[in-house]
């Protein structure tokens, strides 16, 4: 590390909390699927902001409207309207086929306004007494950082210290549709739950699990509500990881990341009328959400999903990449797993883990990030070109081999 990049970290490391431990790469500049660094070095960015940056850095659509919109109108509140407002909705709408949109900023907040959406409506809709609704969620989950989120979730380290928690909820294991089965009872408002689990290790369930988990929720009147925050938006060879599965009709989709185009924080929950319009004046909002600044960006960066065929693009060049990767016979990798460019390599815990292997990319100009400790996550910008792929590829097998 040069006296540079060091300095960078040393002044981070002086006033910034400690909640993260990044790799020591201090990034300027970003453009499609390549980053550079202070020192000038340029590195393929294989993690793309945890699929974030589905579009690419610095889209130039997107950057253009967001330029422009932010000379106009950045802030309104919800107070009041604004002209960009009603299009972003209608957008989502369209994108999602559901018939009710409502934004937010974080993919958490989204997390958190279904969540509300969802017991209000076993109270109003159901029936189920007051205090008594249930969400049923997934061992191993991810869905964000707010204490009711952390609090259902399995992970010690996402926990530790931040009690007590919000009841409410119950755990089954994930892909296990006869637990969910048996967990459903009177008082079950929804099924919570990833179509693949990203930071649990990019874990595919069982073929047949969300078609099998739609079912149940249809007979038990539960809500099924998908956290396609990191699936969703073209990641995994589809606009919508459900869409892998036949029969699958959520009641609502939780949509975060990719949907900011990786330029502005914008989240949303899009759900079905019956089900969004347990939500009157006053009962739920945010300063930010919905803002012109996040409607114009939005608007942008779902034009450019749909304009440039991105779920197409992630099936094709994920199909390629994940056959070229289990062509490397490496002694240390257990398994290759993934769908569309949402791809895991898992090595033998002997080797010291995935975070090595990370840190040998690094040092051969490509970014990626591990997921608990033995996967090594590939996530690029969906716009990656097939000779990127194959740039990446060779410095995989080296590091690999
Ligand atoms: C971090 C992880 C990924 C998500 C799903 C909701 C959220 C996320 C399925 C919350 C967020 C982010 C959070 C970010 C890193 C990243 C992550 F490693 F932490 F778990 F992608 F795998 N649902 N995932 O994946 O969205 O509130 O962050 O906008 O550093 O915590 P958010």
């Amino acid at each position: 590390m040069t006296d540079k990049t060091a300095g960078f970290l040393k002044l981070s490391d002086k006033y910034s909390a400690s909640n993260y431990h990044p790799l020591p790469v201090v990034i300027e500049r970003g453009e499609g699927c390549w980053v550079y660094d202070v020192e000038g070095r340029k590195y393929l960015d294989m993690l793309s902001s945890y699929s974030a940056l589905n579009q690419g850095h610095c889209h130039p659509k997107i950057v253009a409207a967001l330029q422009d919109q932010a000379s106009r109108l950045t802030l309104t509140s919800r107070a009041f309207h604004n002209n960009l407002f009603g299009a972003f909705m209608q957008k989502a709408s369209s994108v999602t086929g559901m018939e009710k949109v409502l934004p937010m900023n974080t993919g958490a907040e989204a997390v958190e306004t279904a969540i509300k959406m969802a017991r209000r409506w076993g109270y109003e809709k159901k029936g189920v007494p007051e205090g008594m609704a249930k969400i049923i969620v997934c061992a191993n989950n991810f869905h964000g950082r707010t204490t009711t989120i952390v609090g259902f979730s399995t992970e010690p380290l996402y926990r530790r210290g931040f009690g007590p928690f919000t009841p409410g909820f119950e755990i089954i294991p994930f892909g296990d549709a006869a637990a969910l089965a048996s967990a459903v009872d009177r008082n079950t408002v929804a099924f919570l739950v990833e179509p693949i689990q990203g930071e649990g290790g990019i874990i595919i369930p069982p073929r047949g699990f969300l078609s099998k988990a739609a079912e149940i929720c249809r007979k038990n009147n539960v809500l099924l509500v998908l956290d396609e925050i990191q699936t969703g938006l073209g990641r995994t060879g589809k606009m919508f990881a459900y869409q892998h599965e036949k029969g699958v009709k959520p009641d609502a989709i939780i949509l975060g990341k990719a949907l900011g185009g990786g330029v502005y924080p914008v989240s949303a929950v899009a759900a079905r009328a019956e089900v969004m319009g347990v939500f009157d004046p006053g009962s739920h909002g945010s300063t930010f959400g919905g803002n012109p600044l996040a409607c114009r960006a939005a608007i942008a960066a779902l034009e450019v999903i749909e304009e440039e065929d991105l779920p197409g693009k992630s099936r094709e060049s994920g199909d390629y990449f994940i056959g070229k990767l289990r062509e490397i016979k490496s002694k240390h990798v257990t398994d290759v797993r993934g769908l569309g460019l949402f791809v895991g390599v898992e090595v033998k815990k002997e080797t010291g883990g995935a975070r090595p292997f990370c840190e040998k990319l690094m040092a051969e100009g490509l970014l990626c990030k591990e997921t608990h400790d033995l996967v090594i996550r590939f996530a690029p910008p969906l716009v990656i070109k097939r000779e990127e792929i194959d740039w990446a590829l060779e410095r995989i097998r080296k590091v690999l081999l």
